[in-house]
């Protein structure tokens, strides 16, 4: 793996499998012309590439038009997942629980107009329109691995900023310590509402230094365009340490708070989904084991694991927030 990210001064590298050089240098040529405005012609690539796999794409994302050409993006050099499996093999439980149903579903959920209502222990609380949220801090590329709880991960290659920005944006007090994330629930368009699977709307928190880590992703792009619906239109959270359920979709609530929030999964089942859910190989599930994992798109549903990662491979980042802490009790 190797992650770098200049501006952070990330630069670290650990053996895994990877991207070869000719792949990694083209993939970063298309970023820049992303960033210089020749995206026609690799979209039409992409295009190509859709058709073929009949997968809806919902296009090119308006604000990428502002990405620096030098994106200052962390990168895994893990193969990139194909973008059919990130976008058919879901769990989004407000539309089904099956994980072909929210690329089924989803579509009717409606992404615009939307705004996010910031809110609790600040000094700029209230709305912020989607089309403002794009523009507090420029789009960068980040390649991450994603671990879901259940033992699947892919590699997908995220577009937003940190989310360190918009927190700065609104001007946390120094009561708050953490902040809870709600996602939509709306009855009119989400048909599993009406199942008592989770206590909706889903929630989920971060404690403040790990909202403020600059790898925690606010992301309403991938693979060069807008959010599909299923991964979480139009503006969701990434937080490549943590199982995949802490990635909240859809988000319509940012709330600043002195107590440790409320989680949808901790509330639904507390033995099982801790508050911090890292990624760790070293504390089972109680149903399973986390020491492996099967990658999306590798051969098949029965494909040989892989080994997971501390702290998903990014454990000299991020490492130092959990110092001292028993993890095996704050799972
Ligand atoms: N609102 C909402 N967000 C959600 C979920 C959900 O059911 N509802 N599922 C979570 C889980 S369990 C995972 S693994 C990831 C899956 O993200 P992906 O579909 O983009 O891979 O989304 C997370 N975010
Ligand atoms: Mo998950």
């Amino acid at each position: 793996m190797l992650i770098r990210n200049s501006s952070n001064g990330f630069d670290h590298a650990v053996p895994s499998e990877i991207t070869s050089p000719d792949i990694y240098r083209q993939r970063r040529r298309f970023i820049a012309h992303m960033a210089s405005g020749v995206a026609g012609i690799a979209l039409a690539t992409w295009a190509q590439r859709d058709a073929r796999a009949s997968v809806h794409r919902p296009g090119k994302l308006a604000a990428m038009d502002a990405m620096p050409s030098n994106v200052a993006g962390a990168m895994v050099m893990d193969k990139v997942t194909p973008y059919t499996d990130a976008s058919t093999y879901n769990n989004y439980y407000e539309f089904g629980t099956d994980k072909s149903d929210p690329a089924r579903n989803a579509h009717t959920l409606v992404t615009n107009p939307w705004s996010v209502q910031i809110e609790g222990l600040v000094k700029k609380p209230g709305a912020i329109d989607l089309a403002d949220l794009l523009k507090v801090a420029p789009m960068e590329e980040r390649v991450y691995r994603m671990r879901c709880v259940e033992g699947w991960s892919m590699v997908v290659p995220w577009v937003g900023y940190s989310l360190s920005a918009l927190i700065r944006r609104v001007e946390p007090l120094g009561s708050a310590k953490f902040i809870q994330f709600e996602t939509l629930a709306d009855r009119k368009v989400m048909p599993y509402l009406n199942s008592r699977v989770l206590d909706w709307p889903y929630a989920e928190g971060l404690r403040m230094d790990e909202a403020m880590h600059p790898l925690t992703l606010l992301t309403f792009g991938m693979y060069s365009e807008v959010l599909p619906k299923q991964n979480g239109a139009p503006v969701r959270l990434v937080v490549p340490w943590k199982y995949g359920f802490k990635n909240a979709k859809s988000l319509v609530r940012i709330r600043f708070t002195e107590q440790m929030p409320s989680t949808a999964w901790n509330k639904a089942a507390a033995n099982e989904y801790g508050f911090f859910s890292n990624v760790n190989p070293n504390v089972d599930h109680p149903r399973w084991s986390q020491a492996t994992e099967r990658r999306l798109g590798e051969d098949g549903l029965f494909a040989k694991k892989r080994k997971t990662l501390m702290f998903n491979g990014y454990e000299a980042q991020v490492g130092q927030l959990y110092a001292g802490m028993d993890l095996s009790k704050n799972y």
